[in-house]
């Protein structure tokens, strides 16, 4: 059979075969089409696929970075089986293949599906990486004890992480229980409202001293202003914009190192096809600013 006849298997960005092939791939692209919380609009089981979909319409050259991040090798794995019985195990089954790619010396990128699947990535990250902290991009502040029954809901992912003692500082914070708000202010958690972090006038350093050497991002989509990103299940107007997003992922870049990350919570039906394609660009900065590439200048 003549290959030129075919698509390529699907892979993120498209990227030519002899960059994708596990063995030899720096960065594996986890796609999880899970969504068992979901308590707002659903639609975000649909998000890795579509953010995968989209990313073969990029071009594999980073205008802002100057480099082609997928020389560093990029695998995209078979998705996730969902385990639709029971939160807790869905995190223990993430927690269980994240480990084992790490162990393997991969960098994982996990699509979503819902914000859940930060708990058990940032737990096998946890278990292996000294000096580990999280950024959390987010509308929300995640910080009830339990939710509609589970304290594996999407609403409960920061509260988790601080219950496990892990470092955490969020950013993009506009919504959030009376509860949740006592417990930020009586913890003094590092938590960057809009309007905290439009305060630092572009210098993050303050937020960059809360976070340790080695700094895992988990990006619930819902943090960009909804006039960039509607495809989420629980929009919140008044948030971040594209340019300021990937300003402060850069300067944690150049000043930690950022060793794994998630990008989730995209529901493609609920925007426009750009939001697919923004959560795309996105995955593949991250890939750029977390994996030195030898071409870069
Ligand atoms: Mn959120």
């Amino acid at each position: 059979m003549a290959q030129e006849r075919f698509f390529p298997p699907i892979n993120f960005a498209a990227i030519p075969e002899e960059y994708a092939r596990f063995e030899r791939a720096h960065v594996v692209i986890l796609p999880v089409p899970y969504g068992s919380t979901v308590s707002g609009r659903a639609g975000c089981r649909e998000g890795a696929r579509a953010i995968i979909e989209a990313s073969e319409e990029m071009e594999l050259y980073d205008f802002d970075l100057e480099c082609e991040p997928y020389r560093v090798g990029i695998h995209t794995l078979p998705e996730v089986m969902p385990h639709t019985g029971d939160p807790q195990a869905m995190v223990e089954r993430m927690a269980e293949i994240v480990g084992e790619l790490v162990d393997g010396g991969k960098l994982v990128a996990t699509l979503g599906g819902e914000h859940t699947l930060a708990v058990g990535a940032v737990r096998a990250y946890r278990q292996r990486v000294d000096s580990l902290s999280v950024l959390a991009l987010d509308a929300h502040a995640d910080l009830r004890q339990e939710y509609l029954g589970t304290p594996y809901n999407h609403a409960c992912v920061l509260r988790r992480l601080l219950d496990d003692g892990c470092p955490l500082v969020q950013v993009g914070l506009r919504s959030a229980t009376r509860e949740e708000h006592d417990l930020i202010r009586q913890r003094k958690l590092p938590f960057f409202s809009i309007q905290a972090y439009r305060a630092l006038a572009g210098d993050p350093r303050e937020v960059l001293s809360r976070l340790s050497e080695n700094v895992y991002v988990t990006i619930d989509l819902d943090v960009f202003d909804p006039s960039q990103m509607a495809a989420v299940g629980t929009p919140e107007p008044g948030g971040l914009l594209w340019d300021e997003v990937v300003g402060l992922l850069a300067a944690v870049a150049r000043e930690k190192r950022i060793v794994g990350f998630d990008v989730t919570e995209l529901a493609p039906r609920l925007g426009p096809f750009a939001n697919a394609q923004l959560a795309a660009r996105l995955a593949y900065r991250l890939i750029g600013l977390a994996v030195a590439d030898p071409e870069r200048p």
